[in-house]
């Protein structure tokens, strides 16, 4: 197949779920072209089968605001036209589903257009009355539409007010790549004593609660030697790093900003923190999994969905950083529980393993072909 995939280049979990999807169908044989305003951050590596399209933007006096979703349908019709696209996936509904829409019709040629919507494209940004309309339409018109979570699939149905079939096709990891690692020089760097490894990485937005992630390591740390490290970069992380000096742990939490290759990172550390107020699949904590860490996470959107309480790590209300900073040192303190956990984490992985999730987007754009346009 030839396939143009669509998605925001930035650190985020719909980029990376859309770049890894695009290089896993390209390894199975597909023509991939990615289209987007940058280069994805995970598209690293010539790979023979993947070509990149960038969005060009016109600017002009008039224009006070970049006009994006018509630069970017344009580019699809361009794309799709010279390299004879069969379908269209689009990543993150907001604005590619609409510019995804109009591409179809512009080039009306049979090409099919498939949307997965990720989490905030729907329980957010999409809610805004400047978006509502127009997203529920352009994923209504969608040939197919996937959600990585049941939770996901049922808010669309139930605040769209959408009929349509969505599939729930969940995020994927590369278990051969997110796999626990030798990496002594890292603990030894980061908890030179010993101290156990507390982590997270995010994009640092309002929804990831970073700083509860801060005040449940400053309990932890009352009772269990331990150090934390943060690993991203986004709109929080002044206040975060404000917070760590307020609470007195400047010497304690490490921020590392951006990172492109975390698994030596998550290979060093205990536990994975997601105390999210809204996370629709988590994809974070699942590379954490995969490297046989524990996660303490909220249990708010689709987190239920992936870890299982009592087992792969512990899932408290969001908000409650009492409770999650209590899980973390009960864990933490019993050497056996901990090592069943770390086993039970990774196992869990296994089940989301990248070729079989895979292959389901491959059925589904198989499906999605032959059907007639709704
Ligand atoms: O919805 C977002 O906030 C954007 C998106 C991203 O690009 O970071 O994250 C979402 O998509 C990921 C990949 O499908 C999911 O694993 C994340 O849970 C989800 N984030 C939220 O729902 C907050």
């Amino acid at each position: 197949m030839k396939i143009g995939i669509v998605c925001y280049p930035t650190y985020g979990g719909s980029g990376v779920v859309a770049t890894e999807l695009g290089k896993a169908l390209a390894s199975k044989g597909h023509q991939i072209h990615f289209i987007s305003y940058a280069l994805p951050m995970r598209l690293d590596g010539f790979q023979g089968d993947i070509y990149y399209h960038e969005v060009e933007m016109a600017s002009y006096p008039l224009f006070e605001f970049p006009l994006y979703t018509p630069a970017l349908a344009s580019k699809m019709v361009e794309v799709a036209r010279f390299e004879k696209l069969d379908l269209i996936h689009a990543h993150y509904a907001v604005p590619h589903a609409t510019s995804a829409y109009l591409a179809r019709e512009i080039l009306d040629n049979g090409i099919k257009i498939v949307t997965t919507l990720h989490g905030t494209d729907i329980t957010l940004v999409g809610l805004e009355p400047s978006f509502l309309p127009v997203m529920k339409f352009s994923i209504e018109q969608s040939d197919g539409v996937t959600a990585v979570s049941r939770f996901l699939k049922e808010k669309t149905l139930t605040n769209y007010g959408i009929e349509k079939e969505i599939r729930v096709i969940p995020n994927f990891v590369d278990i051969e790549k997110y796999k626990r690692i030798e990496c002594d020089e890292v603990r030894e760097k980061f908890a030179p004593r010993g101290e156990r490894i507390l982590v997270h990485t995010s994009n640092f937005r309002a929804v990831k609660r970073v700083t509860d992630v801060i005040r449940i390591f400053h309990e932890v740390r009352k009772s269990i030697p331990s150090k934390l490290i943060l690993a991203g970069d986004g709109p929080d992380r002044s206040n975060c790093e404000i917070l760590v000096r307020e609470l007195g742990l400047k010497d304690e939490v490490r921020f590392l900003g951006k990172q492109h290759d975390l698994v030596p990172i998550l290979s060093a550390s205990d536990l994975f923190l997601m105390p999210s107020q809204s996370e629709s699949f988590g994809l974070s904590a699942l590379e954490a999994m995969s490297c046989g860490v524990p996660v303490i996470s909220s249990s708010v959107g689709g987190l239920p969905e992936l870890q299982v309480h009592g087992q792969t790590g512990y899932i408290a209300e969001f908000g409650d950083v009492i409770r999650m900073a209590k899980y973390a040192t009960e864990l933490l303190s019993n050497d056996q529980r901990y090592r069943m956990f770390a086993r039970a984490a990774r196992a869990r992985a296994e089940e989301f393993e990248c070729h079989k999730i895979v292959n389901r987007y491959e059925e589904y754009y198989q499906e999605c072909l032959v059907a007639e346009h709704a």
